[in-house]
Parts: C-alpha cells; structure tokens; sequence
C-alpha cells in the first residue's frame, strides 16, 4: 500500500507541486497541498517543503492563500473554471501566476508542523523559518479582512472555499443565490468529462458557484461592504477549526523559529471561544454553520460539523457531545466500524450515497476527526477510524472518496491527498 500511495504522489508530481489529479483536477490547489505535505514529510521530505512553499509563492500582497495556482503549462480549458474567468492578473497585488482569488481551510501551518516534526532537521527548520511569516500573514488575511460579523470567525464567500463544495450545509444559503441552470450551456465543463456526472454537483450548482464568482471578481475580490450585498457568506465550522488549528500550530512554530509564541496562543483561545459562542448548537450536540445573510444556523448535520474536534482546548462537554454525535447512526464512527465515516448523516432522507460531499465517505474528513479523537482522549474509536480508512484504500485503490456503504472508489481513480494521508496513517 505504501508503494501504491508513492507511485501515486510520484506520477503527480509537477516540477515544483503535486496536483490533485492528472485529469481532474490538473493545478495546484491550497488545501490539497497542505494534505499532501503531510504524507509527503513521510516519504519525500525536501518535496514536502517544496510543495508548500511553491503554493506560498502565489500568496496575494493581501495575504491571501489562492486556492488554485494555474499552471501556464497548460491548454486553455484543462480546468473549468479557468483563468480566464478569475482574471487575477488585472488585480493590483495578485500575483504573477494566474489564479483563483478564493481561499481553502488554512490547514498550512498544521501541516508545517507535522512535516518538521516528521523531519525535524536544518532544511526543515529554514523552510519552517521561510513559512512562518507567510502563515502569520494568511492568518492576519482571514482576521482582518473576513471576520464580516465581527465575531472573531472567518466568513467564506464561496462554497468553494470550504472544500467541502456541494455538501448539504450549503442547500440553504445556496438556494438564495438566484442562477438559472441553462447558463451551463455556455460554457464547457471540465468535471464531467472525466467524472460521472451523476456523481458530480449539478448544472445549477455551477451557476450558481460561477454567479457568485462573478460578484467576487467585479470587485476585484475586495472584501470591503462585503455584508452589503455579496451572493454568500457563511461561517463553516471547518474553516473555523482550521483557522484556530493554525494558531495553535503556529504558537509552536513560534517557538522554533525564535518568536514569541504568546499572541498565537491568545487568538487560538478566542477563535474557540467563538466558535463556541456563535457555531455551537447546544439543542443538537454539534457545530453548525451560520448563514450570516438570515444569522441563522443551518441545519443539516454534516461533518464539518464535527471536525472542531481538532482544537486542542474544546471544553470537555462540547468534545464529549461531539464524540456521541460522531458515534451516532448518523456517522458511526465506532472501535469497529462497519460502514466508512460519510460526509453527511447518513439517516437524512436528502443522502446520497455517490454525489461528491453530499454522502460519499473521503480521507481528509476522516484524517481530521481521527486526529481529533485523538487529541481528546478516544484512541479506540481512533483506531477503529484509521483501520476503517486504511481498509478503503486497501480494497479500492487511491480514490478521490468511496462509496459510503460498499467503500466501492468514486471520482479519480489516482489522488494525491487520498495518497499522502494514507501514508501518514500507515506510519501513525
Ligand atoms: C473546486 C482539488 C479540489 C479540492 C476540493 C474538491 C474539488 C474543485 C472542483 O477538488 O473542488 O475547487 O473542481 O470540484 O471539492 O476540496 O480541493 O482536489
């Protein structure tokens, strides 16, 4: 399995990244990165470092973290949407490669750590040197320029930048984003030429995701007024956990490199004690996100929901309701687990088993709430998950994500974090 995971990240290798896949997804994106330097500390050390800082090299003047870097390497129309729809070139402080003008969850300085720590040697610690002020940036980026209600949580603009792109958590807030499913026949899709488009979000989600793109680069992606009328703003638990992730991983970063690691600690405890206050829905036992167009939590139960489980100062009864949430028929994580951990409740009559993160089971989701579990205390229901993602693998091959009863492989067949965080759990 470790050969197969190598093979793979080896034959996505890009001169100075990894792409997600060959086919579907041909560039560089931010939080894959993250995912495969993490598996890649494993294997690959110095690829592992070359791999973040070369996604750091297209960071924006404002700090922040695209989350796509075009290679211009390629055709025209090797991806859907491509620069020509973002046009980051006519904004002042974009950088000279093209790319999108989203972000992804900043699961960076997480994955900074763990590579040095998997290889803590002098080319880890001046890459780590490097880094550190380009994540303190990416962080200051979201604090200043994203916190929209003021309360100390990172709005996302797009479902894009949750990575999590067509979950449910985003039924509600998408369905006020008015779009009409024909203005797709204007354009050409890329997904579904290489991916069952029964398994792929459909013609009026991409209108959707292009109208709201089209509000965010009309003002050349500034994220001043953005209350007064952008098409989507929601505060995703995820991100969230991300972005409090980071801070605690940076405060140790601190400390290696020489700064004080204080002011991260003090704004890791405030970015949990909002989430607390602003995500946690006492009534259900889970985070939800909060659509800041109605201020209302939206209610679907989806694993974002549980992955502020990686916070490492969660207080034990949010923790513990999580665990039971995260044990629940809804998920089912267990020390023997029967079925993979899905992307969504599997009880909801809305489920579907095959469409992207709308059901099907997918390793970084899993890695995460593994990681989790173990931070608070579960290292039985740990293991149990790790087996049961190691079993996918085992029986499907590096997939993009499995199919949530059978753990039968969906989506590319060759993908790289599938790959990385393989091997990380191999080695855990
Ligand atoms: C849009 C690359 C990316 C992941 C996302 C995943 C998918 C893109 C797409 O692929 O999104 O960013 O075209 O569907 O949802 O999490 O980063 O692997």
């Amino acid at each position: 399995m470790r050969r197969l995971a190598v093979d793979t990240l080896d034959a996505n290798w890009e001169h100075d990244h990894t792409v997600p896949s060959r086919t579907l997804y041909p560039h560089q994106w931010s939080w894959d990165s993250a995912f495969i330097a993490i598996g890649l500390a494993q294997v690959r050390p110095e690829r592992a470092w070359r791999e973040l800082v070369s996604l750091f090299r297209a960071q924006w003047a404002d700090g922040r973290v695209p989350h796509i870097v075009f290679n211009p390497a390629l055709r025209v129309g090797a991806y859907f949407p491509g620069p020509e729809m973002w046009r980051s070139a006519d904004v002042p402080g974009a950088p000279t490669a093209d790319t999108s003008g989203l972000v992804q969850p900043p699961v960076h300085a997480l994955a900074a750590l763990l590579a040095y720590r998997r290889a803590p040697d002098s080319t880890g610690l001046a890459a780590l040197r490097r880094l550190y002020p380009a994540l303190v940036a990416q962080q200051r980026y979201l604090a200043d320029r994203r916190d929209v209600a003021g309360d100390g949580l990172v709005c996302i603009v797009h479902p894009w930048e949750s990575g999590l792109d067509n979950s449910p958590a985003w039924d509600e807030p998408m369905a006020a984003v008015p779009a009409e499913a024909a203005v797709m026949s204007a354009y050409r899709r890329h997904d579904t030429t290489h991916a069952d488009a029964a398994h792929r979000p459909t013609d009026l989600d991409y209108a959707r995701y292009l109208a709201i793109v089209a509000a965010y680069r009309d003002r050349c992606y500034s994220d001043r007024d953005l209350a007064a009328g952008h098409p989507f703003l929601v505060e995703c638990p995820l991100f969230n956990a991300a972005f409090g992730a980071a801070e605690h991983a940076l405060a140790e970063i601190a400390v290696l490199v020489g700064d004080d690691p204080g002011p991260h600690r003090a704004r890791a405890a405030r970015i949990t004690e909002a989430l607390l206050r602003r995500l946690y829905d006492p009534d259900t036992g889970t985070f939800q996100p909060r659509d800041l167009r109605t201020d209302r939590l939206v209610s679907a139960r989806t694993v974002l929901g549980l992955t502020p489980l990686i916070l490492p100062d969660l207080p034990t009864r949010q923790a513990d309701a999580l665990v039971v949430e995260a044990g629940s028929a809804r998920f089912g994580v267990a020390r023997r687990m029967d079925r993979p951990l899905p992307t969504y409740d599997r009880t909801a009559p809305d489920f579907e088993p095959l469409r992207y993160w709308r059901g099907p089971s997918w390793l970084n989701t899993g890695w995460l709430i593994r990681r989790g579990l173990l931070t608070h205390g579960h290292p039985e229901l740990a293991a149990g998950l790790r087996r049961s993602m190691i079993g996918l693998v085992a029986g499907a091959g590096c997939h993009e994500y499995f199919h949530p009863d059978t753990g039968a492989g969906l989506g590319s067949p060759a993908f790289s974090w599938t790959a990385a965080l393989l091997l990380d759990l191999l080695a855990a």
